[in-house]
């Protein structure tokens, strides 16, 4: 089997590479151009992907139909995950146009070569929980209503029913998993779980004295990257193509990630954090909670990293980073010198 992961690069494509990999597959990953110095290689290096023969780099830009169908002539792909996206939600307040271009435009690039010339290529696409935005029930679930709150959340809406669209008209297999937030020690910088267990690493380790956020009151799903990027291999393993929320069911505010982040280094985010304006977006979402219920029913999957220990896994990961060893700063009381990984 091959697969193709657009957007590698990302958190989710180093996941999946892996998963992938793992279960025998060749996977060529994409992301639109090659970095000099391979920086952008660096998940893909730490889940060991990389030095797996299976596995290709390659480019390809979602946003130029040419390339698209140029890859997609070039070889067979028994699957598509298109990971590509532009995934931060203040910046596409910023750059709709862009956001939108990658998020929609990359979208149907991928479902009109599928449809030219590969029809039996299953195509996963990454919808998001932004879509559903403003709320009205306690858990969303496939059916519930979307009213996004974003370009961001905009664009995913718009693609998504361009999967849908292709999956009815064309009989194509293409789904789309309704993915609610998902962190890992491979996170982005600037995501709010890792924004916080990057600051807490660098306040341990005297690099910085504070953490500037935006809301604190904003309340997520938050699972785990590595179960997430099962459900999608899951999605993708069906008899019929069909769309699933992925989400743990549980919810928590930015200020239950601060407590626990800083109380596990012994410390009090009261302390050491102050809110500022520019993290403030024009229009948020302030509460999602999902409905996993139908993936738990039909797919058999489950969550299996609890919330707290997710949070701890990357604060003890980014510690790591800045030279901290964690388990010898907990030994010596919380000394970073003494803890010093050099
Ligand atoms: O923000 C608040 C912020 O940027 C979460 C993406 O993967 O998940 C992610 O989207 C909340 C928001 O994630 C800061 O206002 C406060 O209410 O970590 P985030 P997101 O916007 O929920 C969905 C499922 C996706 O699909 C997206 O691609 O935290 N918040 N202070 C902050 N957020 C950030 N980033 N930085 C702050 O300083």
């Amino acid at each position: 089997m091959h697969a193709l992961i657009t957007g590698v690069t990302g958190q989710d494509g180093a996941y999946l590479s892996a998963l992938l990999l793992g279960e025998g597959y060749q996977v060529t990953g994409t992301s639109p151009r090659r970095s000099s110095d391979n920086s952008n290689l660096r998940r893909l290096m730490e889940v060991g992907a990389l030095e797996n023969h299976k596995f290709k780099y390659d480019t390809m830009d979602v946003t130029c139909a040419s390339s698209v169908d140029a890859m997609i002539t070039s070889q067979h792909f028994d699957v598509i995950y298109n990971l590509a996206a532009q995934s931060y939600v203040a910046e596409s307040f910023v750059s709709p146009l862009a956001t939108t271009q990658i998020n929609y435009n990359g979208v149907l690039n991928l479902l009109e070569s599928i449809k030219k010339f590969s029809r039996e290529t299953r195509f996963y696409q990454a919808s998001t929980s932004e879509m559903f935005g403003l709320v009205d029930c306690e858990a969303q679930n496939e059916d519930t209503k979307f009213h996004p709150r974003s370009p961001y959340g905009v664009a995913k809406c718009a693609a998504h029913y361009a999967v849908q669209n292709y999956r009815e008209a064309y009989g194509m297999y293409a789904c789309s998993g309704i993915l609610f937030n998902h962190e890992s020690p491979h996170r982005g910088i600037e995501f709010v779980t890792r924004k916080i267990t990057d600051g807490v690493a660098k306040i341990v380790s005297k690099q910085r004295m504070d953490i500037s956020l935006g809301t604190l009151d904003s309340q997520r799903d938050w699972g785990h990257a590595r179960d997430y990027v099962r459900g999608m291999h899951m999605m993708m393993t069906q008899d019929r193509p069909e769309d699933f929320v992925i989400a743990t069911g549980v919810t928590h505010s930015v200020r239950d990630v601060l407590e626990i982040a800083f109380s596990h280094v012994g410390l009090d985010y009261r302390d050491y954090v102050e809110q500022d304006a520019r993290y403030m977006r024009p229009s948020d979402v302030p509460i999602l909670c999902g409905d996993p219920s139908k993936a738990r029913s039909k797919l058999g999957w489950e969550p299996t990293v609890d919330f707290e220990d997710m949070i701890k896994e990357m604060v003890d990961f980014d510690l790591f980073r800045h030279n901290v060893d964690p388990l010898k700063y907990f030994l010596t009381g919380g000394s970073a010198d003494a803890a010093a990984n050099r």
